[in-house]
């Protein structure tokens, strides 16, 4: 058994497309990010960046496996599972390289372009807005040319397509037209057509909410330091 902890995001839904790929049996265990769920000390000692999503594996001798960050978790999952992560060498070391893209460059992207999207204060988003839909853009286009002449990134379905295929699903809402990225339109399309992927993307709606944070939600998602994530982790 594993314990999902999970809230309805792009980032979620990585790993929840994995899980249910897989087939494995999985309980969710919503972490409310608004509510500030992420500090709580039970929730720290498993992914202490205080950000979701993270497991723990119950199906190992010993302990319990708890891990975070999605690129960890999808790294672990898969290769215990023997699927979706190439075999070979060569293989392994452009699952590695696609992972650490996502997580080091369209993802920290797609989430700051969100956040000036859908959060910055009125009038003084615009400088972060620009900003980081060209880096966004600058991602779909690094995409585009990987998937010339390929159905997924690696060749194969992979953890690579389940991490990156998120944040591009939602590109509309964050201001990105697909239309100049045929590869990356096509590759989105044969991705969302899995079953696993809408039965994951459907995951936990029903928690998500409607409508902008107030003012104590803002506060606890947008202005954490060291020193406010101590406090409110006691
Ligand atoms: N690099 C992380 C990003 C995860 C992340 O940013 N999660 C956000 C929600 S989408 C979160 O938990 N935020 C809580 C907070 O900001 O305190 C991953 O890929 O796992």
């Amino acid at each position: 058994m594993i314990d999902f902890y999970y809230w309805p995001t792009p980032n979620g839904w990585k790993v929840a497309i994995l899980l249910e790929e897989l087939g494995v049996d999985y309980r969710m265990i919503p972490v409310n990010i608004a509510k500030g769920d992420q500090f709580k000390p039970e929730f720290l000692a498993i992914s202490p960046n205080n950000r979701m999503p993270a497991i723990v594996d119950h199906g190992v001798p010993g302990d319990p496996v708890p891990v975070f960050e999605s690129g960890a978790i999808m790294w672990y999952l898969a290769e215990k599972a023997g699927k979706f992560l190439p075999t070979d060498a060569l293989g392994r070391k452009q699952a590695m390289e696609w992972l650490f893209w996502q997580a080091a460059n369209q993802g920290p992207t797609a989430g700051q372009l969100s956040h000036f999207v859908n959060y910055a204060p009125e009038g003084i988003g615009d400088y972060g807005r620009a900003r980081y839909a060209r880096e966004y853009d600058r991602c779909l286009g690094v995409l585009e040319r990987r998937l010339e002449g390929r159905d997924h990134i690696l060749g194969d379905y992979s953890i690579a397509d389940m991490i990156a295929w998120p944040w591009v699903l939602i590109a509309k809402p964050l201001g990105a037209a697909l239309e100049p990225f045929p590869n990356v339109t096509a590759w989105r399309g044969r991705v969302k057509q899995r079953p696993a992927v809408r039965r994951a993307v459907d995951l936990g709606k029903e928690l998500r909410r409607s409508g902008p944070p107030t003012d104590a939600e803002r506060k606890l998602l947008y202005e954490q330091t060291a020193e406010s994530v101590a406090k409110l982790s006691g």
